[in-house]
């Protein structure tokens, strides 16, 4: 490989002129903005177990009242990206959210995308353009971006819920903001009911629905069905795996992100091939292990992992009896939108 010059090799008097005219000489640098074979990653593989971090967000809402608060969250942060910036991966945010019985967070919209995956309590909601969402565990819920959304509670026990936005890199964008809004009238219609069956849509007699976003709560008993099915007809089938899509174009359910649910048979290990994008686990049944690159992560119930782009990822069921159930989310569509999706065997 070439020996390329390094800055300090340049007498000062030059790189002081370089300087005042806002120039920079791009060889000292191009090895780190352009490394051989592999990306540099920030993003390391950090794991999130719920049972340490439940007891801290529950005195969050002791600390913290919802008017104080808008939304209270603890971000899941990436040591490797600087906890400040509260970015998992390059891309994705992810934040455990808490709501209390009879709270209201208000409605506001804003650029990034987020979803919502439920992970314990029942009797929340959430209102995403009109469309009134009810939450329970492992059910999810998007908010697109320009999505009006505000959440409210009327059970009895604190609901909490893992938030997944393209927040980081909107932000890097430059392009992240969000408008306050009125409380929203519920209007009625619920795209979960219209599209309860894979393979028919509703369709009007006078064109299709205009909604860019026809189904918003993806119910968890029917991705689990939708696995257990699957599994049951292909006993071969290594990977037991559903992507949320948007049921009119069978595209992703989001433009940024991609969200998926797996199921790993009793016992199974899953090798996964070394892909560009990020990935995101979170165990919504059973108990597994996540094994990226020479780490393992044990995942209990409501546990979240992140692993990098270009990192070989192992999944195993740690029982031998149950199935176990992992909600997916990665930077696929991004990749594949700008044409940068590469898998590694
Ligand atoms: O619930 O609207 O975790 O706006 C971060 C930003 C949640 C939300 C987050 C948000 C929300």
């Amino acid at each position: 490989m070439l020996d390329l010059g390094r800055l300090e090799d340049l007498p000062q008097a030059y790189r002081g002129q370089l300087e005042s005219l806002n120039l920079v000489p791009l060889w000292p640098s191009l090895r780190s903005v352009l490394p051989p074979d592999l990306p540099t990653r920030r993003t390391q593989p950090v794991h999130w177990p719920y049972q340490a971090l439940r007891p801290l967000l529950m005195q969050a809402g002791e600390l913290t009242p919802i008017e104080k608060s808008e939304r209270r969250v603890l971000a899941l942060a990436n040591p490797g990206h600087g906890l400040e910036r509260m970015q998992a991966s390059a891309a994705m945010y992810l934040g455990m959210q808490l709501l209390l019985p009879g709270e209201w967070a208000p409605s506001h919209r804003h650029t990034p995308n987020a979803i919502r995956m439920v992970v314990e309590g029942e009797g929340a909601w959430t209102t995403v353009d009109g469309e009134q969402c009810p939450m329970s565990r492992g059910d999810l819920i998007l908010t697109p971006t320009g999505a009006w959304h505000e959440h409210g509670h009327d059970g009895a026990r604190p609901v909490v819920w893992l938030d997944v936005l393209d927040l980081p890199l909107v932000h890097f964008l430059e392009a992240s903001y969000h408008v306050q809004g009125q409380r929203q009238r519920v209007a009625p219609g619920h795209g979960d009911r219209g599209y309860a069956r894979g393979g028919v849509v509703p369709t009007r007699v006078f064109g299709r629905s205009r909604k860019a976003w026809p189904m918003l709560r993806y119910p968890w008993a029917d991705a689990r069905a939708a696995l257990l099915s699957l599994a049951q007809d292909r006993p071969g089938l290594e990977p037991v795996q559903v992507t949320y899509v948007n049921p009119e174009t069978g595209g992703d359910a989001q433009a940024i992100l991609g969200f998926y649910a797996l199921m790993l048979r009793p016992g199974q290990t899953l090798r996964l091939p070394a892909r560009s994008p990020a990935t995101v686990f979170h165990q919504i049944e059973g108990e597994s292990e996540v094994t990226v690159e020479t780490g393992t992560f044990a995942m209990d119930n409501a546990d979240t992992c992140c692993a990098p782009g270009f990192a070989p990822i192992t999944l195993r069921n740690r029982s031998a009896r149950e199935p176990a159930f992992l909600f997916v989310a990665d930077e696929a569509p991004l990749h594949r939108k700008l044409g940068l999706y590469e898998e590694r065997r």
